[in-house]
């Protein structure tokens, strides 16, 4: 069996990017695979073997085999993480996984779903324009949410990243790069300035999805 650590899933996915950039925070060494949207790969039967949800990404550690980005960064950072990164304390853990897990479920799918799927993924005369407006609405009063969580803290965690600014943290990039108004949030736009400094988010988040535009 191999020590691999390898990640199946292309580049521009956002929740492969929870992955990766989890990764290269870790100082873990992996290969990544392109897999998904133009490069398919995921419906043959030995990757639905892997992954029956026929999504990317898929995590190969060893014998250690899982999809769901965010299971899969809980894994990580249990398995690979240090104390800030990974709480030993289960209450202590959990407060920053209550974000986490708001940020994936909620925060992060209306970004994607009610805005960046209207603005990237649907041509511009099919674009629902009342829907993107909702979906606007509904993401700005998210982010003061996560504004408000922040205050004056660095991370989520307080001075050190954790597990939760992965989740909550890789959306951000297209929140910030997309053409759309957003409210005023001076705590979430410190921390995403943070965050864009940090080499691994700029190496693995950063990433430009201009293929994924629909003409
Ligand atoms: N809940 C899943 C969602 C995975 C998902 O929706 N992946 C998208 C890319 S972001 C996908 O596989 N799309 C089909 C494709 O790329 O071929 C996770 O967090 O891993």
């Amino acid at each position: 069996m191999s020590n691999e650590m390898i990640i199946h899933g292309r580049a521009t996915s956002s929740n492969v990017q929870t992955v990766i950039w989890a990764l290269a925070e870790l100082g873990l060494d992996f290969k990544r695979l392109d897999i998904g949207g133009a490069f398919g790969g995921n419906d043959t039967a030995e990757y639905l073997a892997m992954n029956p949800t026929g999504l990317v990404p898929t995590l190969q550690d060893g014998g250690v085999t899982l999809f769901e980005s965010c299971a899969i960064t809980r894994y990580l950072a249990a398995q690979y993480g240090d104390e800030a990164f990974w709480p030993t304390d289960p209450a202590t853990r959990a407060a920053l996984d209550q974000w986490a897990e708001w940020a994936k479920g909620t925060f992060s799918r209306a970004i994607v779903y009610e805005v960046f799927w209207i603005l990237v993924r649907t041509p511009k005369a099919q674009r629902n324009l009342d829907a993107l407006a909702a979906g606007v609405a509904n993401v700005g009063k998210m982010a003061g949410l996560l504004d408000g969580r922040l205050g004056g803290d660095d991370y989520l965690g307080g001075d050190e990243l954790s597990f939760a600014d992965i989740v909550a943290g890789h959306a951000l990039y297209r929140y910030y790069t997309l053409d759309f108004d957003r409210p005023e949030t001076p705590n979430l736009d410190a921390y995403y300035e943070r965050l864009t400094k940090r080499p691994a988010y700029a190496e693995h988040v950063m990433v430009d999805y201009s293929s994924l535009r629909a003409e």
